[in-house]
């Protein structure tokens, strides 16, 4: 391949019509017809997808440069950026986690005269637990009036700045643009207002993702279509590890495994491809009907499972407590199903203990709780027994996860609980706990064959205060 292509996958998130699609389409378009871009445009928009994907290329910025000799001349390399962009109906935040944890970079688009909404919070959130940086992007200047509109977007600015203190991306780059001025009916050759701005924030931002050839391939795939005379072609976004031309490649779902005849990444043939890419793979003898969206990857690589054990962190947006024997809608990887949760913290002396983040201790014993521990759910008069209630809490806690269905998913995928049963229009965040796979129980006897081995033990003084319990609870969150 011609010169050094560095791909930087970028989410664009936020609240239904805040102009995710408009800003994807802007940015494309701008980068397309101006300087920076001297690489043909390239295009894709899913009709069945909810993930919508475009991309373009800018030069790759000198600082992103491998050395001062590879920097010379015109073949110096391209910075491209993968836009996924993501739906915002609240419906569809199973499809936004998918987006989130294929990204890179998050833009949480806001339109500039609503500021915050529920789902923009539910983006940030996300956020936070799938990505590492972050633009806010304020739209629809172009509706703002003319003379007070600096002072507004001065305005949304500082509060964009203050919802931002409380979390990771505290001091993160806010832009005003206008993606599509004067909306749906404008023409089209309305120019929009600070693309060029945001992508020069881009390239500032942008930093040579990390990328692991290593262990096993795994691609969320988000389309899959024929093409006559070659085959099917699955694309989508690779998570983990490398493929190669000629290699076997399995759909788990359909428990199929097929041989990879061609690949291409934005239409340009390769022979291999690596974490992070965006790839399209052609297989033949495979009904594209079988599969809109899933997994692809290294035969047998993933394990079907009935139960988890799982770190747990409470949401802190998530009003009300997470209480053991809750049903909870569960996102593991890329598939969500109901389960139900059992909660259990470290015994008391263990408290301090140092988080394990990727394994599990089978060796010691662990306190069953009747609900997640945190601030908000002790009662009232734990906090009056105790006289320092500053270190009650346990530096690390888990759940058991019983599934309604079991589900395939890769070994220390991310986990989000959420309750997507509640009113889109409640204003809370569903969003309720996240945390890593540390274990899957694939055998379906798993009580009988496994729970036996997991030391959890009651405190029978501890049963009194269950009645207790419910007056944490925010009825109106549920
Ligand atoms: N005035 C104005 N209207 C805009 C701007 N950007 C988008 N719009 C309009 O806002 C509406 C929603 O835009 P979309 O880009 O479809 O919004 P979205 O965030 O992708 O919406 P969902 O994908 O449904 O969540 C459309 O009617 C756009 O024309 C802008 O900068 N100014
Ligand atoms: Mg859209």
């Amino acid at each position: 391949m011609a010169g050094r292509r560095v791909n930087v996958n970028v989410g664009v998130l936020g609240h239904i019509d805040s102009g995710k699609t408009a800003l994807a389409r802007a940015l494309s378009t701008t980068a397309s017809t101006a300087a920076f871009d001297k690489q043909p445009q390239s295009r894709e928009r899913g009709i069945t997808l909810d993930l919508g994907f475009s991309c373009f290329s800018v030069p790759l910025p000198a600082r992103l440069r491998p050395g001062p000799e590879a920097g010379a001349g015109a073949g110096a390399g391209q910075l491209q950026f993968t836009l996924v962009d993501c739906p915002g109906h609240a419906s569809l935040i199973r499809t936004i986690i998918g987006g989130a944890q294929i990204i890179d970079l998050m833009m949480l688009v806001i339109d500039v005269t609503k500021g915050m909404q529920t789902q923009s919070a539910e983006c940030l959130v996300i956020g936070q637990i799938a990505c590492q940086k972050l633009i806010v992007v304020l739209n629809k200047i172009d509706l703002l009036a003319e003379e007070k509109r600096q002072a507004a977007i001065d305005k949304m600015t500082k509060k964009m700045q203050k919802t931002l203190e409380n979390t990771k991306f505290r001091g993160s780059p806010i832009i005003p643009v206008a993606a599509k001025p004067g909306g749906p009916e404008a023409p089209e050759t309305e120019t929009p207002q600070g693309i060029s701005e945001l992508i020069e924030l881009l390239k500032s931002q942008a930093s040579i993702p990390t990328r692991d050839p290593s262990g096993s391939f795994l691609m969320a795939v988000d389309h899959c279509f024929s093409i006559k005379g070659q085959g099917t072609v699955m694309t989508g976004t690779i998570l983990s590890g490398s493929v190669n031309l000629g290699d076997s490649v399995e759909i788990p779902a359909l428990k199929v495994v097929k041989k990879v005849k061609s690949m291409q990444m934005f239409h340009t043939p390769v022979t291999s491809a690596m974490q992070g890419d965006r790839l399209g793979i052609c297989v033949t003898q495979f009904d594209p009907k079988l599969l809109e969206r899933g997994l692809a990857c290294t035969p047998e690589s993933l394990h079907t499972i009935h139960a988890a054990i799982v770190s747990v962190k409470k949401i802190p947006y998530f009003r009300g407590a997470l209480q053991t024997k809750a049903k909870f809608h569960i996102t593991v990887g890329h598939e969500t199903v109901m389960g139900r949760v059992m909660f259990f913290s470290p015994a008391p002396d263990q408290f301090d203990c140092e988080p394990l983040e990727e394994t599990f201790d089978f060796g010691k014993e662990y306190l069953y709780q009747e609900q997640y521990l945190s601030k908000d759910s002790t009662t009232a008069e734990e906090d009056k027994k105790s006289d320092q209630p500053v270190e009650k809490w346990p530096k690390q806690q888990w759940a058991l996860l019983e599934f309604e269905k079991p589900v395939t998913c890769p070994k220390l995928c991310l986990v989000i609980g959420s309750k997507l049963d509640t009113d889109i229009h409640a204003n809370t965040c569903r969003l309720a706990f996240h945390g890593k796979m540390l274990q899957g129980l694939e055998d379906k006897n798993y009580t009988e064959t496994f729970l036996p081995k997991l030391k959890v033990y009651k405190l029978k003084h501890k049963e009194g205060l269950v009645e207790r319990m419910d007056l944490t609870l925010t009825p109106r969150s549920f």
